[in-house]
């Protein structure tokens, strides 16, 4: 390692004096001018990660659903996964490193890690629309190149395209082309060949309309749509011709303002979704006859997709474990229906798809989504090899089915939440089982709810135990919510220090929107109070 040009060439990134980030619930988030160093720096430690792990690693360049203005970054793991919890620690020592002791952090990660310097190292980067993710993505081959190590760079892509490539990269090929065409090619056979059994006739599952949030999902769909055309067209809405990226519109503000995208021209009972800034998330809505806005959020996605699974194994007769993993944000009806309804076990983790993730390993098959859109249905590598044979094997309406498993395990993507392959997953399965989308919404009704954000002066002063629903510190605060949910029927709230924005979020559900609303904002001033809030104190409008 040659810390001399590290040293040289880090003088070109600086790190602002005193300026202290952590790797948080996916990756470095901030202010696009506090970023530079960070990125030069990710690109020194991608380097170590693969030399210690023998893998290509990815840079992801992105801030996903936060505004235009912010950016971030973050690595991706040899499987496509999110960075092992250990070596987040190391990227924020690393981050946080004054000038003088680069050096020093470097080597203390080599040594702690035993990355054998003399192991060859491959980085793939890849970035999103941002303005300022360009020379961000120069940064961080800046830090590859430094150490001596090669890379390639994609240039723009969506998050999950790039968990995709890496996850290809480290299989040899087998999990599919580690191109963006390949990825295009993997997705849109098993999509036809889905939507090709479907009997019942009707435009009504042709057609879909897209809010891309002025963001790089609009540029992969229109490459790829001609691909899947035969079995879906998509009409593209903000698609960064016009607006700001997530600026009034994505799955993002869909979601936390329960109303639609500015820009999306709705029909009553079209079905419309949204994605965020990267892609990696997505949501459905409609509106009715009457107007009212009606949304379907990752929780009734999951719901769809697990029924869907759960349908197609007893048909081939196989009597496989599926579990569902949620966050403390899934309605509390969508985890009534799945365990009551469904009998599907549902399990709840912190928010971040790496917590999700990892536990949904654990079932043969798992599905997890965060209520925000953000997942995926992960298939074991056995359960994977015994779809294939039966779908050789089996006849008749069983072989139908283990066809139909084989082509959805393909359409997943299994290294990440990726709304391009989640959507055609939702469009597939809909098609098949003839459900509008008035249909799938009526599955359960949602608790009405309510997500607020509330600025501290140090949202450190917040934490939590129980999967995030209870709070630890500070003193007091819990006791408070316990009181403040007493008052309501059917209700439920719990608040945590964002991982991605610079506030406290605040999330209430009651038996009325009202109800709901009050319960949201009477927490919000509870953090208020004993948190250290700044600015505005919330008022009852802060809901709507
Ligand atoms: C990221 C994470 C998600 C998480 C979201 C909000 O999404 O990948 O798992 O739910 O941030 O996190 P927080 O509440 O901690 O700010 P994205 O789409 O922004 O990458």
């Amino acid at each position: 390692m040659d810390l001399d040009a590290v040293t040289k060439h880090s003088t070109l990134h600086a790190k602002p004096n005193g300026l202290i980030l952590q790797y948080g619930t996916a990756g470095f988030r901030a202010n696009a001018e506090h970023l530079d160093h960070i990125m030069y720096r990710m690109g020194l430690l991608a380097v170590l990660r693969s030399k210690q792990t023998k893998s290509t690693i990815g840079v992801m360049v992105t801030a996903s659903h936060n505004p235009e203005e912010d950016n971030g970054v973050k690595l991706i793991d040899p499987l496509g996964e999110m960075l092992a919890p250990s070596w987040e620690e190391h990227a924020t020592c690393l981050a946080n490193a004054e000038e003088q002791d680069l050096q020093r952090v470097l080597v203390g990660i080599s040594e702690s890690e035993a990355v054998d310097l003399q192991q060859d190292a491959f980085v793939v980067i890849g970035r999103d629309t941002r303005p300022s993710s360009e020379k961000f993505s120069q940064s961080v081959i800046d830090g590859v190149t430094v150490l001596g190590s090669q890379f390639h760079d994609y240039g723009l892509l969506t998050t999950p395209q790039l968990h995709y490539m890496v996850y290809c990269r480290n299989t040899s090929g087998q999990y599919g082309k580690a191109t963006t065409e390949g990825y295009y090619q993997k997705l849109s056979k098993a999509f036809v060949a889905l939507t090709k059994q479907v009997s019942c006739s009707g435009d009504e599952y042709r057609s879909l309309k897209v809010d891309c949030a002025n963001g790089i999902g609009a540029l992969k769909l229109k490459e790829m749509q001609h691909y899947f055309s035969q079995g879906l067209s998509v009409q593209l809405y903000n698609d960064g011709t016009k607006g700001k990226l997530n600026h009034l519109c994505g799955a993002d503000f869909v979601k936390s303002h329960q109303k639609p995208p500015e820009g999306m021209e709705m029909k009553p009972n079209e079905r419309c979704c949204s994605f965020d800034g990267d892609a990696d998330r997505i949501v459905y809505y409609y509106r009715n006859e009457d107007g009212q806005f009606h949304l379907i959020d990752g929780d009734k996605i999951a719901t769809l997709i697990s029924s869907f699974l759960k349908e197609l194994l007893l048909e081939i007769g196989e009597n496989l474990n599926i579990g569902v993993v949620q966050t403390a944000y899934a309605n509390g009806s969508s985890t009534r229906y799945l365990e009551e309804v469904m009998k599907v076990p549902v399990y709840c983790t912190k928010t971040g798809v790496k917590h999700l993730h990892h536990k949904a390993q654990e079932f043969d098959i798992g599905v997890y989504f965060e209520a925000n859109g953000h997942g995926t249905a992960l298939f074991s590598k056995a359960v994977e090899m015994k779809i294939k044979q039966l779908a050789k094997e089996l006849e008749g309406d069983k072989g139908k089915a283990a066809k139909m498993l084989e082509n959805v395990i393909d359409l997943f993507n299994q290294a990440a939440g990726d709304a391009i392959s989640d959507m055609l997953v939702i469009e597939a399965i809909l098609a098949l089982k003839g459900l509008t989308v008035q249909q799938w919404d009526a599955l359960y009704m949602d608790l009405p709810n309510r997500q607020l954000k509330v600025k501290v002066a140090d949202r450190r002063v917040i934490s939590t135990t129980d999967a995030e629903r209870q709070v630890v510190t500070p003193p007091g605060l819990q006791e408070m919510i316990s009181d403040l949910v007493k008052k309501y029927k059917l209700s439920r709230a719990f608040v945590r220090p964002s991982g991605t924005e610079d506030v406290i979020r605040v999330y209430a559900e009651a038996d009325s929107q009202e109800n709901a609303d009050s319960l949201a904002h009477e927490v919000s001033l509870a953090v208020f109070q004993l948190a250290g809030g700044i600015g505005e104190r919330p008022t009852p409008s802060f809901c709507g």
